[in-house]
């Protein structure tokens, strides 16, 4: 790892919300009195009833976390209203379509008039407050009126990623018993059609197998492309806004009724629900989109997530429009019509804060740095990076050819469980090491402890955990507490185990090394090697598999499968491309496998357990220390494994 420091830039520090000084002082409170802290920082939303309460929150035993719990509020009228009396006719959301010569712009008003009308169109079909409303849409300004409708009448949103398959989303509607879906009749990405609706249908028949029915499907027209309707299910969007009123009172909302549910992947089972409310995320969601991107009034500010992901909701849509800001909202992918795509738009929107994932750098930096020279970049003073660990090569190239060496680079650690940034740098506070996410956020209070949960002082490098709670975090998985306990308290008693691996170094700067559960990191999306293995034991060929990660160029982490098939069958390479479909079919795209390797057996202890451990150093083709194999049930499967192996450097 490079240990070179980059002290905070004069003209940062001089334009800082925050600097060295404030961040101790207010960081020290923070720990040393979180009531008086976060009692001052609730403010920064407005509330219809005020909170008396800050902070009730136990991480022991049956683990409860409240947060501000008598005030009342609603996130829609905080995002929106609050803003229209100074700033209606500021620009809400830059929308840049996929085609480069379509872009529009929305204001704060015209937000308030869509997002009241989406919100009575679902009161007119009657969702309350409290129903589940999935959301499966392409990146589209409709995505976000729709998450911002439902918060203002109470409604809970499921946002499914649109890359995930029919079976994956299906699977969401069902665990959440959802009756309400939002799509679009085709999403269009790099020139494409995405076929959302035609999805959405498949879904909900697999869903009626499992006797969840959707009742209604509100669609909003993106292509004008074929598809079926269910006359009385489907609604056009359309149409309906065209029928409503243009107002709609916001419900008030106790800060810990739900606001969403997203799945995100664990390292066992299905996906987990991760139920986030309402006062505590919404405070912490825009308080982070502040203070880490040094956020000023006029910023321009984009962040290339997709809503479908917890950073598309904390840092496209909600922290953001709380405070505000511009968001600009991308349709399309980094290399339409070429590689040079996002800094066209920076220029041509005149980008501030420009957010975006280590593996779009490390793809775009593959491309050739003329990509990036032919744009001036000219409006940037800030770069921020997430979702996995940034190699330094990737730090140089986005700080020095994409910054021009003048924008600090905002290296955010956080997770879907988080709701917020947990650590990171601030621009005016914090010198930056590249691949350090450096410091922890105000209230956040990391702990390394080793494997059998002693607490590690000083430079050392363990499992990370958290010790006390933060607004933004997650408070129950959906409709399973005990499952929430066990994921996440209960591997170090009365802690928040956050299932990364993490190094402090003697400064004090944390550094992430990735994932030590059975949780992949492909592309900056999380997934899990559960997810895939029964993906692949639910072809008809196959008997077992195993999956594991190995590195990846671009991606990080690449997806290596053993399978097992059933007794009779060879494993040809068609057989193999017909199970990357199958894959793909299950749960998306971002899931298709990279390496297949037909294995007649896996290494399993006396006991059946696989031997992970040996699988993962050998899809690293990094055999020569395998460690004791000696547990082994048979331990000539190895010899096999090693010879067929499909990883050779
Ligand atoms: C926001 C988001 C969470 C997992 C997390 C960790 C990895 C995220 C990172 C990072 C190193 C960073 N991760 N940010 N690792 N440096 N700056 O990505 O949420 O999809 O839930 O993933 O991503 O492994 O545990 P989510």
């Amino acid at each position: 790892m490079s240990e070179k420091i980059y002290p905070v830039e004069k003209a940062t520090k001089a334009k800082a919300l925050i600097d060295k000084d404030k961040y101790d002082k207010w960081y020290e409170e923070s720990i040393e009195n979180p009531d008086k802290f976060w009692g001052k920082h609730g403010k920064r939303i407005d509330w219809f009833k005020p909170f008396t309460k800050v902070k009730n929150t136990s991480f022991k035993g049956k683990v409860s976390i409240k947060w501000f719990e008598d005030g009342q509020t609603n996130v829609s009228y905080n995002c929106i209203d609050r803003h229209l009396k100074t700033h209606g006719e500021r620009t809400a959301i830059i929308w840049e379509g996929d085609n480069p010569y379509i872009d529009k712009k929305i204001t704060y008003n015209q937000l308030y008039d869509q997002v009241c009308r989406m919100a009575n169109v679902l009161k007119k079909h009657g969702v309350k407050k409290g129903d589940r409303v999935t959301i499966y849409m392409p990146m589209i300004p409709e995505a976000a009126y729709a998450m911002l409708a439902c918060a203002r009448i109470g409604a809970v949103h499921s946002v499914v990623f649109g890359g995930f398959s029919p079976e994956a989303l299906a699977g969401r509607i069902i665990d959440c018993q959802s009756t309400f879906v939002i799509t679009c009749d085709e999403g269009v990405r790099g020139g494409k059609p995405v076929p959302l609706k035609e999805n959405t249908d498949t879904a909900i028949r697999i869903a009626a197998k499992q006797y969840v029915t959707v009742n209604k499907v509100l669609v909003v027209r993106r292509t004008g492309g074929k598809t079926n309707w269910a006359p009385g299910r489907d609604l056009w969007y359309h149409q309906e806004i065209a029928t409503v009123k243009e107002h709609c009172e916001p419900v008030k909302m106790k800060a810990e009724d739900p606001l969403f549910i997203l799945y995100t992947s664990g390292s066992t089972g299905k996906p987990k629900g991760v139920l986030h409310t309402t006062g505590g995320y919404l405070v912490y969601a825009a308080m982070t989109h502040e203070y880490t991107f040094d956020y000023h009034d006029g910023d321009i500010y984009w962040c290339t997530a997709d809503v479908g992901w917890v950073t598309g909701h904390s840092y496209l849509v909600y922290g953001p429009l709380a405070n505000c800001a511009t968001t600009l909202m991308f349709e399309g992918v980094p290399n339409f019509p070429d590689q040079g795509r996002f800094w066209e738009i920076v220029d041509k929107h005149k980008v501030n804060i420009f957010y975006t994932a280590p593996t779009a750098i490390r793809s775009l930096m593959g491309a050739g740095d003329e990509f990036v020279t032919r744009s001036s970049r000219a409006s940037l003073r800030l770069l921020g990076t997430v979702g996995e660990p940034i190699n330094p090569e990737a730090w140089n190239w986005y700080h020095e050819v994409v910054g021009n060496k003048r924008c600090p680079i905002v290296d955010t650690w956080w997770q879907t469980e988080t709701g917020g940034h947990m650590i990171t740098p601030l621009p005016g506070a914090t010198a930056l090491k590249p691949g350090s996410a450096t410091k922890p956020f105000f209230g956040v209070q990391p702990q390394l402890v080793d494997n059998e949960g002693n607490v590690l002082e000083g430079a050392a490098d363990g499992n990370l955990c958290i010790i006390d709670s933060w607004p933004g975090q997650m408070r129950t998985l959906y409709g399973d507490h005990d499952r929430f306990v066990e994921a996440y308290f209960t591997t170090y008693k009365g802690k928040y185990f956050t299932g990364d691996g993490c190094r402090r170094d003697e400064d004090g700067y944390y550094w992430i090394t990735g994932r030590v559960d059975d949780v992949l990191n492909v592309s900056g999306h999380r997934l899990g090697t559960a997810e895939v293995e029964s993906a692949l034991v639910s072809h008809n060929l196959v008997s077992e598999a195993a999956v594991v990660g190995y590195p990846h160029n671009i991606k990080g982490q690449g997806i290596y499968c053993y399978v097992t098939l059933m007794a009779g069958n060879e494993g040809t390479e068609e057989l193999r491309q017909q199970l990357v479909k199958h894959v793909r079919q299950e749960i998306g795209p971002i899931a298709a496998p990279d390496k297949i390797q037909f294995s007649p057996g896996l290494p399993k202890t006396r006991s059946g357990k696989i031997m992970r451990r040996i699988l993962r150093k050998i899809a690293e083709d990094d055999f020569g220390a395998l460690g004791d194999t000696s547990t082994l049930a048979d331990p000539g499967v190895v010899d096999d494994l090693i010879a067929n192996r499909q990883n050779r450097s």
